[in-house]
């Protein structure tokens, strides 16, 4: 039976960036009683205090937890530290439009962490998600393994929505995985996603109500999600925070689930020296194990274009 051997009793997040996101995620991870304690670090201090006073005001209603505006020195005995730090997409931006504004803010922030004597798990979610937790791990040292980012766990999250809608079951029960960069070249792995046992070929052929167009159309309104969501309500939110929270449960509860999040590939499908989202059994000490899902040709095609995006973007980069 698989048991959770690792858990501490006294869980420490220290979250870097008390935006939108950050914020969120703050929330969210008091609501679920997700670790003991919670420090909020932003260059803008009042948000900071602001945001703690609020969230702690929640308290009596959640579980206990010590919420208070911290320094970067407090991630020198933190088990995750959560970066959500930097600008975010306008209108019309994608997310690789934001990579040397936000390379800049992680820089300084890495740097900060780990002069503090951090030594557990970076988990960022600032844009573009795969190529910061790429500097992230660089800028660190520290070992691939603790070095995560979001990757597509919110992405996912969207598919197996869209793919409850169209059966009309509830998307936990829907097991699939968007992979590749989390932006505009990301794709579902159709030929692996399972409703109730049944793969999507099998449902198309079982109801005629169902054809290969409706897994385009998901496939069209899982990548443009963010761009609806910016155009209508100028930013994301909700989603990543609640993401970003149960990834935190997965690593702090040592609860070797699978999440689709951005690991460090080095061969996996072909990649080599990159961040990317695929699925990955996160414990206590980060990344266990990276999944490499069989994908049929087409799909192959589709992670080596997106590899490749990255790539480029990563080349410009960090030349
Ligand atoms: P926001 O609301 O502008 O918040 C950013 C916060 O970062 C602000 O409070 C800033 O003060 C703070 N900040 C900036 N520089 C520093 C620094 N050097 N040190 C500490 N704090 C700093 O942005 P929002 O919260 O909406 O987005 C944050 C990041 O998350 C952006 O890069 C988004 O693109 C990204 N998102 C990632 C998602 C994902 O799935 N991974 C989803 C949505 C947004």
């Amino acid at each position: 039976m698989l048991q959770p051997t690792n858990a501490k009793n006294h869980q420490k997040i220290v979250l870097v960036g008390a935006g939108a996101v950050g914020s969120t995620f703050a929330y969210a991870a008091t609501l679920q009683g997700i670790g003991q304690e919670l420090v909020i670090v932003d260059v803008a201090r009042d948000k900071a205090h602001g945001d703690a006073k609020d969230i702690a005001d929640a308290l009596l209603f959640t579980y206990p937890k010590n919420i208070y505006a911290g320094d970067y020195s407090d991630a020198a005995d933190a088990d995750i530290v959560v970066i959500t730090a930097g600008t975010a997409q306008k209108p019309g931006e994608s997310r690789l439009d934001l990579v040397n504004r936000n390379l800049h803010i992680m820089q300084s922030i890495v740097t900060k962490i780990v002069e503090s004597g951090f030594n557990g798990i970076f988990l960022v979610a600032s844009n573009p998600v795969d190529i910061l937790t790429y500097a992230t791990w660089k800028l660190s040292g520290f070992p691939a393994e603790r070095v995560i980012g979001s990757g597509t766990s919110l992405d996912s999250a969207r598919l197996c929505k869209y793919v409850g809608y169209l059966f009309n079951v509830d998307p936990r029960t829907v097991s699939g995985y968007m992979l590749g960069e989390h932006g505009d070249t990301e794709f579902p792995a159709w030929s692996h996603l399972s409703v109730g046992g049944l793969t999507m070929a099998e449902w198309i052929k079982n109801d005629p109500r169902f054809t290969e167009a409706d897994l385009d159309i998901i496939a069209d309104r899982v990548v443009n999600a963010a761009y609806d969501i910016i155009r209508l309500k100028g930013a994301t939110y909700y989603g990543v925070g609640a993401a970003l929270a149960r990834i935190c449960r997965a690593l702090l509860d040592d609860e070797n689930t699978i999440l689709p999040v951005s690991v460090y590939l080095n061969g996996q499908y072909g990649v080599e020296d990159m961040y990317i989202g695929t699925p990955a059994v996160l414990n206590r000490h980060g990344v266990r194990q990276v999944i490499e899902i069989p994908l049929n040709e087409k799909e192959q095609g589709l992670m080596r274009a997106s590899a490749s995006q990255l790539d480029e973007v990563m080349r410009n980069t960090f030349a």
